[in-house]
């Protein structure tokens, strides 16, 4: 577009202050500006300040209405339960023939753990160390050598984090995956504005602008090409997770045979919650259609709500696993739709500006709103949605904060708890402390085995048996 054309269309938006300084931008100042002019969507940007800006939305959720979502209970044991070996075996086969990508969305910076880095990158085993990343990569490596098919791996990354994200893989030689598997892509961004909807400058010549949620990762996956690119290898299923969540069974066969046979366009592992309040979504049904609410949006009287046996009325908490069905990805994604498109949520923050005397103003309190797309919206768009309980012990230890809760200690503690109690499965004796874990710092890389079946299977073909001391590794 000319850059006339361009300003013409700021302008008549009420958008023409960021314009303000331009005349005193030097030409590479110009040409960012330009760009980051050209990617925003200024009829989207006029319908958020009628809606989210205007607060129209969110107000209008009558809570009063909302019903626990149905979920298919994790069996006592599983290899007893019919309906649990019907769907493994058809998520063996989907994973035997190639149909199945693991997708993580990475755009976050380790800030809250005081690591200046994309998370991805954050140390987390308890004897080795290995990061976030090497770790999915090595379940991913473990699945495709145990099914016979390469398995394409999706990370999106952010502006901020892309360039450091893919030398992490370059200087690691890719964890032993092939470089081609690896399909990373930057997600989207937009821009914040004022509370009366100008977007603001952050500098003269740049947009403040911020990631659009991890929701944004559907139009990222189209415009980047990365879902045609799984359409040509033959791809159906994506098995989606978070960065912080080193315990995340990536490609689990019992998950992914639920969403085939439940022909489910996107499906979900719930996980009961570990107290009422704890940081995580809801799956809930409004109006008859599955949905999750936010934490930070479920009043607290319905968080703590319990039924007539004390048990949480809104158990069922959404860890961010779920599957997508790539051509489901393909409708919200590409924009073609109207009706199909995930809505934002607002979040109201301090945004560094230019005042109108062009002095650079770091804020004490928040002053503009960023807009943000959640995944789990795709949710009330998706026919026949499934969900499934997982076991926390198994599959849910995220790392968000520096201490306490959810934090680098207690998630290794749940990582050597896991692998303890693989080794208690096959006759070892693991010494605990009072809270149960495990005295000794153990660790099991995916590469043996990925969880306590494969692990029983793989220590009966061992002739030397490791012995279980201080540091034990097995690979
Ligand atoms: C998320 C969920 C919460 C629960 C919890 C489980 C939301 C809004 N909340 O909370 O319901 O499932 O996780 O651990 O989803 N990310 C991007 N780009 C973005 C924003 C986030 O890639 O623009 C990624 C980020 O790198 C991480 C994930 O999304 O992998 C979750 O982000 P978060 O840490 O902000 O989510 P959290 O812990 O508030």
């Amino acid at each position: 577009m000319e850059f006339s054309d361009l300003r013409k269309r700021f302008e008549a938006a009420g958008q023409g202050h960021v314009f303000k300084y331009f005349d005193e931008l030097d030409d590479a100042q110009k040409d960012f500006l330009i760009s980051q002019l050209s990617r925003i969507d200024l009829e989207e940007l006029e319908n958020l300040k009628e809606t989210l800006l205007a607060q129209k939305r969110g107000a209008e959720v009558d809570y009063s209405k909302l019903e626990p979502a149905p979920y298919i209970p994790l069996p006592a044991d599983k290899r007893a339960s019919k309906e649990w070996q019907k769907a493994k075996l058809e998520g063996q086969k989907a994973l035997s023939e190639g149909k199945v990508a693991a997708f993580v969305v990475a755009g976050g910076q380790g800030t809250r753990l005081g690591f200046n880095a994309p998370k991805g990158l954050y140390p987390v085993t308890p004897v080795k160390g290995k990061s976030l990343f090497q770790v999915f990569a090595e379940k991913i490596l473990s699945a495709s050598r145990k099914y016979g098919k390469s398995i394409p791996w999706l990370i999106m990354t952010s502006h901020t984090n892309d360039a450091a994200t893919r030398k992490f893989f370059e200087e690691n030689n890719y964890f032993g995956l092939n470089k081609s598997d690896v399909l990373f892509f930057v997600q989207g961004q937009m821009p914040a504005v004022d509370k009366s909807g100008k977007i603001i400058l952050e500098d003269k010549g740049k947009i403040a602008m911020t990631p659009d949620g991890h929701g944004g990762c559907l139009r990222a996956m189209c415009r980047s090409g990365v879902i045609d690119e799984l359409q040509r290898r033959g791809i159906e299923c994506i098995s989606y997770f978070q960065v912080d969540n080193p315990l995340v069974n990536i490609l689990d066969p019992y998950f992914i045979g639920f969403h085939i046979l439940g022909k489910s366009d996107m499906s979900s592992k719930m996980i009961p919650k570990a107290y009422p309040l704890e940081k995580v979504g809801h799956f809930c049904l409004l109006d008859g259609k599955l949905c999750v609410i936010e934490y930070s949006d479920l009043p607290e009287e319905y968080q703590r709500k319990v039924d007539e046996n004390g048990k949480l009325v809104f158990l069922a908490g959404s860890v961010a696993i779920h599957i997508l069905d790539r051509d489901f990805v393909k409708r919200l994604g590409s924009g073609k739709d109207a009706a199909f498109k995930l809505p934002f949520h607002r979040a109201d923050k301090k945004i560094p500006y230019i005042d109108d005397n062009g002095n650079s103003v770091k804020p004490d309190k928040p002053n503009g709103v960023k807009f943000e797309m959640f995944v789990f919206d795709a949710l009330p768009l998706a026919s026949s949605p499934v969900i499934i309980e997982g076991a926390r012990a198994e599959e849910f230890s995220p790392v968000k904060n520096a201490e306490g809760v959810d934090s680098p200690i207690s998630c290794k503690n749940d990582q050597k708890k896991l692998f303890a109690s693989w080794l208690d499965s096959v006759g070892e004796k693991i010494e605990r402390d009072e809270n149960g874990v495990p005295k000794s710092d153990i660790e099991i890389s995916a590469l043996f085995a990925s969880n306590g079946e494969d692990f029983a299977e793989k220590w009966k073909s061992l002739t030397d048996l490791p012995r279980v001391v201080q540091g034990l590794y097995i690979e």
